[in-house]
């Protein structure tokens, strides 16, 4: 394996840097040809990805090429799905985990690349798929010996984003009478609009940390906990966990039935574990749930080929860097033309900015390139009469990953005014990304569209279990893609932690200030004293009281 290496310190670095000095045109006559179309589009595991509309030609592929040779990045995927210990910093503390979250989709092969944890996967699954057919056989009723009839997941960050992404994506293929609710912020009002009108009695309730101590989870298990007992329900017969083995949450005497997650997932990458699998299986049924895992397992696969021409999630991490370190754009958008990938976007957020948005290297120097991008969108065609003024008229580009599929997933539809609304939403989604490289010249400068705003377009049939499972895993390999070649950690999250901790010391003094300890010094509640608490700031506070 190669020694890490700075993407500036990469041969082809240099030459990306040449290229990105006279990038494609775009708008120039005859530049989106139909050869071109075909040239740039690749086909891999049920999706297309049409990429003529990014301003790369055949010098910027081979030069990406190149860079991905370079940097070892399909060399590395794959130790890390064999096991490396890919979570780590060189020469100072961190997490020092293996990154394994591919392990849970390895679970069909004969010969897991990382048998160890394949077998926890499976063991987990066995005992997922038991917990399933004792509801459905109503061997495990409530009180009343009735079905349970819906599920309140508990959770926040990588435990609510991702499951809650997929339940939203995958909703129209959920068993007759079920249903699933979340709650994830602290926020009272959350917890308190999400059990109103809730029939606590034919509830499951899901509790997900990995660590077991996330306040917000801790406090909303509690806050339902009470809900229960006021109800006369003995929450010991209705609350499942989903914890780390070992966590605080790992009790199982105060639960219906405990599943574990294990440390080499990351919370953002495990919505195929049991994090997202017990909610996802109770929902949609066990079989539909190993079609998402089915579905990830064909882009796990799929992300070792070596050509970046006929590997989707390879190519998508180039282009970002391609349009992130050359051509210089500080965002990127992503628009799923489907309306249940609503909160997909959202995931992506959680997923790339929080593995990518980094200022080290894995050595922990400071990087001298940009890294991750700042990710962002909304479901077309909402978004058009919202934000889309920006991106094609707006000072930044923002360059654009379109998601669509050719069928609807209840295939209700009608024809109106000679189209069908599905053939509207797609008509759309080309359009903008045509409106978008080619712009429009205009002597009215206020109806002047420069063009040259690059997006690429994500195909596929259907948004099933299978996509969806497809869909996750391409964008999970594609952010580890990019982590690889930018030499950083995308697996740890040590800028989430500083808020935290003052946060936790904040609450220590409203604490004492309930209590009515004097020394808390909150007296004057929320004003500049009670900052002044925070023993961590005090300095900043000082100077800002000295200069007021
Ligand atoms: C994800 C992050 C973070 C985490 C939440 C919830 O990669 O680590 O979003 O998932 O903070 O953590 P717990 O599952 O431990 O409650």
């Amino acid at each position: 394996m190669a020694v890490w290496q700075d993407l500036h310190h990469l041969p082809a670095y240099g030459l990306l840097q040449q290229l990105a000095l006279r990038p494609y045109d775009l708008t120039a006559p005859g530049a989106i040809s139909e050869a071109r179309l075909a040239t740039y589009t690749c086909r891999q595991a049920g999706f297309e990805l049409l990429y003529a509309m990014q301003r790369v030609d055949e010098a910027v592929i081979a030069a990406l090429q190149q860079l991905a040779d370079q940097s070892g990045a399909v060399e590395r995927f794959l130790e890390m799905k064999k096991g490396a210990v890919a979570n780590r910093l060189d020469g100072y503390e961190s997490e020092n985990r293996q990154v394994l979250h591919t392990a849970c989709r390895d679970i069909f092969s004969d010969q897991p690349l990382c048998p160890a944890a394949t077998v926890q996967a499976r063991e987990q699954l066995a005992k997922l798929q038991e917990f399933l057919a004792e509801l459905d056989s109503a061997q495990l009723t409530n009180e009343q010996g009735e079905l349970f009839t819906d599920l309140l997941h508990i959770g926040i960050g990588g435990s609510d984003l991702g499951p809650r992404a997929l339940y939203l994506a995958l909703a129209a293929y959920r068993l007759p009478g079920r249903r699933v609710h979340f709650i994830s912020n602290v926020d009272p009002d959350d917890a308190a609009a999400v059990l109103e009108g809730l029939d606590l009695s034919r509830t499951l309730v899901n509790v997900v940390s990995k660590s077991g101590i996330t306040l917000e989870t801790l406090t909303n298990e509690e806050l339902v906990r009470a809900a229960f007992q006021r109800a006369g329900l003995d929450p010991a017969r209705h609350f499942v966990a989903v914890t780390g083995q070992g966590s605080p949450m790992d009790n199982p005497a105060r639960y219906l039935r405990s599943f574990y997650m294990f440390d080499y997932i990351g919370g953002r990458y495990s919505v195929t574990s049991m994090v997202g699998a017990v909610m996802l299986s109770f929902a949609l049924g066990y079989d539909a749930f190993r079609q998402v895992l089915q579905g990830a397992q064909a882009f796990d696969v799929a992300a070792e080929e070596r050509d970046i021409r006929r590997n989707i999630p390879l190519l998508l991490a180039l282009l970002g860097i391609w349009n992130r370190n050359f051509l210089g754009c500080d965002s990127l958008a992503i628009l799923p033309y489907s309306q249940a990938l609503v909160r997909f976007t959202a995931h992506l957020q959680q997923c790339d900015m929080e593995s990518n948005g980094k200022s080290i290297t894995r050595q922990g120097a400071t990087v001298s390139y940009p890294t991750g991008p700042i990710v962002w969108g909304e479901p077309g065609t909402n978004g058009q009469h919202a934000f889309y003024q920006l991106i094609h008229q707006g000072t930044t580009v923002v360059p654009v990953e379109f998601i669509g599929f050719r069928r609807s997933q209840f295939g209700e539809d009608m024809l109106i005014q000679g189209t069908t609304s599905h053939e509207k939403l797609l008509a759309n989604l080309l359009a903008q990304s045509l409106a978008l490289a080619v712009g429009r010249p205009h002597d009215n400068p206020n109806r002047f569209f420069a063009g040259n705003r690059p997006s690429s377009v994500l195909l596929a049939d259907c948004l099933t279990p299978y996509t969806m499972g497809g869909l996750l895993a391409l964008y999970e390999a594609k952010i580890v893609f990019q982590g690889f070649i930018w030499n950083i950690n995308s697996f740890d999250q040590e800028g989430v932690q500083l808020g935290k901790l003052l946060a936790t010391r904040l609450l220590q003094h409203f604490g004492g200030l309930r209590l009515g300890d004097a020394n808390s010094g909150l007296q004057d509640s929320l004003g500049w004293s009670l900052l002044k608490a925070a023993g961590l700031i005090d300095i900043k506070i000082a100077n800002k009281a000295e200069q007021e």
